[in-house]
């Protein structure tokens, strides 16, 4: 196996005898293989579209779905990529019966097999990471399926709430397609990154579209960190509408919900926050599982990434749903959008101990766009009075890795009069440390999960036409981003396609990034990784 596709990758070089993540080689391999048919589908739905013909919504979903299981931390289940490479290879026979010209496809877009070939097909060196000899267009290869990986994501979540663009699904294919074209060189791909910024832009704004319009716009909200008394279920991951359908279904049963990590800021959402049983956040980031599962003493439902492998001790009360998956834990299946059966969950948790509480308190969140436009006046007028001097925007990701402390002290370094704007798990680093308000203005705004980036991209450009200016990076604000996996990756590109510069990005730059790519982003966009708290304070304040 060789996977480099997140910031565990060992020594930040690569994982080639099992993921640190907890990714077994064959696993890695089948992921490999997975990608390998969706590119090779691609092809063919472009070319199909070439001859004018229509392809239809469920290969789209198809696609993205793959692309989304195949993030780190999402699905370990072996038996998932067997299907999920079968059904592509279906969907895609089918398709290519209908293409009038065949001329020129590739080995990706003509490979017909079984499952008792897979295993062999994915060891072989057209698939996979090093099928790209060359160290540069093998970067940028990688570079933008990891965006796209990231894109699929927030796609896979508008379509569960009923929301889709055809204009990015046609994208993100021919781009797929495009990676399997020799011809392209190197400043061809570094044009499809910046384009799959572009994308990334309208993927992340067709998101916040889906979860508005769905569940309304997230307003200030308290959450409770400390427990009741009911018996609970655990949900985390990313998937609001899985989170709804959950709370629909235990009302009036006595089970209390909780949210954990990415899932957090569902409390932010007025048509989420209705549901009296919606009780509280417990826990932390992600990487905390093992413990946190543990005390929760109920069941919990991982609806997308971030999955740790369980414990023994918890494995039987964990299940999974769309995305997410590990061997031996129970999956809830449901297609997108479909009406989910929690029945099971539900159920167990009446015969569970209420959760352990292991903190008490309350966090205060859910400054997204309008939220933060609603207080605009305040925030205008603090600036102007030099009561806040500079926004820092801290979103992205946590993890385990000891190195990640730096955020937290950096967070505690930081002047009294600068706002840190937030979305992701990242938050968890300092969003418990009490850092006070600036005039009422809370010195953490958290917009809410990574997937809500968007959101400060726009706080941000409201921010530059209230101060009339011309360029985003005239504005007192600083971008020191933690990055874990490929969601990360489109927020990165989405950035960049937007103009902003000077990018920090640690806690370690990517190992997918060549030396040569990663100077084209330290020259034309100023991206750096962190140093120490301290070096770090004196450039970013000057
Ligand atoms: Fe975190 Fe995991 Fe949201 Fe990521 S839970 S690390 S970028 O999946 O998605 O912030
Ligand atoms: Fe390694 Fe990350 Fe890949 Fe897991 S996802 S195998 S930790 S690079």
């Amino acid at each position: 196996m060789f996977c480099f596709q997140c910031q565990e990758a060992a020594g930040n070089k690569g994982c080639t005898k099992g993921g640190v993540c907890g990714k077994k080689p064959d696993t890695a391999r089948l992921q490999d293989l997975l990608i390998y048919a969706s590119k090779g589908l691609s092809e063919v739905t472009t070319k199909l579209r070439n001859e004018g013909k229509e392809v239809p919504a469920d290969v789209d979903h198809l696609i993205t779905l793959n692309l989304f299981t195949t993030i780190t931390n999402a699905n370990f289940d072996n038996d998932v990529f067997y299907d999920r490479i079968q059904m592509t290879l279906n969907v895609k026979a089918d398709l290519l019966s209908q293409l009038s010209n065949k001329e020129g496809l590739s080995e990706a877009a003509l490979w017909t097999s079984d499952r008792s070939e897979f295993e062999e097909k994915a060891k072989s060196p057209e698939v996979g990471v090093l099928s790209t000899a060359d160290e540069d267009k093998r970067s940028l290869r990688e570079l933008i399926t990891y965006g796209l990986k990231g894109l699929a994501a927030y796609m896979k979540h508008a379509n569960v709430l009923g929301f889709d663009d055809k204009e990015v699904n046609i994208f993100m294919q021919a781009t797929l397609a495009k990676l399997l074209d020799d011809s392209l060189t190197v400043d061809d791909l570094v044009a499809l990154t910046l384009e799959t910024g572009k994308v990334g832009v309208s993927g992340m704004a067709l998101l916040d579209k889906a979860n508005t319009s769905t569940y309304g716009n997230p307003q200030i909200t308290k959450v409770n960190i400390g427990v009741g008394k009911n018996p609970g279920i655990l949900v985390s991951g990313h998937d609001l509408g899985d989170l709804e359908q959950l709370l629909k279904q235990t009302e009036g049963t006595g089970v209390d919900v909780y949210t954990h990590s990415e899932m957090l800021p569902a409390h932010y959402y007025p048509h989420l926050k209705k549901y009296k049983h919606l009780i509280g956040n417990y826990g932390n980031a992600w990487w905390k599982q093992k413990e946190e599962f543990e005390a929760f003493n109920g069941p919990i439902l991982l609806t997308t990434n971030c999955l740790v492998p369980p414990k023994d001790t918890y494995k039987d009360r964990l299940f999974t749903t769309g995305s997410a998956g590990y061997p031996g834990c129970k999956h809830i299946p449901g297609a997108t959008g479909s009406e989910k059966d929690f029945s099971e969950i539900i159920e167990l948790a009446k015969k569970c101990q209420p959760p352990k509480e292991i903190e008490t308190g309350e966090i205060v969140g859910g400054f997204a766009h309008e939220q933060v436009f609603a207080l605009a006046d305040k925030v205008v007028e603090a600036v102007k009075s030099g009561a806040i001097k500079k926004f820092f925007v801290m979103a992205g990701c946590d993890g385990r890795a000891k190195t990640r402390d730096y955020y937290t002290e950096f967070a505690k370094a930081l002047p009294e009069d600068t706002v840190i704007l937030t979305a992701g798990c990242a938050k968890y680093r300092y969003n418990k440390l009490n850092l006070g308000d600036i005039g009422g203005i809370p010195r953490v705004l958290d917009a809410g999960q990574c997937n809500d980036s968007y959101s400060l991209a726009l706080i941000a450009l409201k921010l530059k036409e209230v101060f009339e200016l011309e360029d985003i990076n005239e504005l007192p604000l600083a971008f020191n981003i933690a990055w874990y996996e490929q969601k990360a990756v489109i927020v990165l590109l989405a950035l960049l396609y937007l103009g902003v510069k000077n990018i920090h990005l640690g806690p370690t730059l990517p190992a997918f990034l060549s030396p040569n790519v990663g100077k084209v982003l330290v020259e034309n966009f100023g991206i750096s990784g962190v140093g120490t708290v301290e070096d770090d304070l004196k450039i970013f304040l000057g």
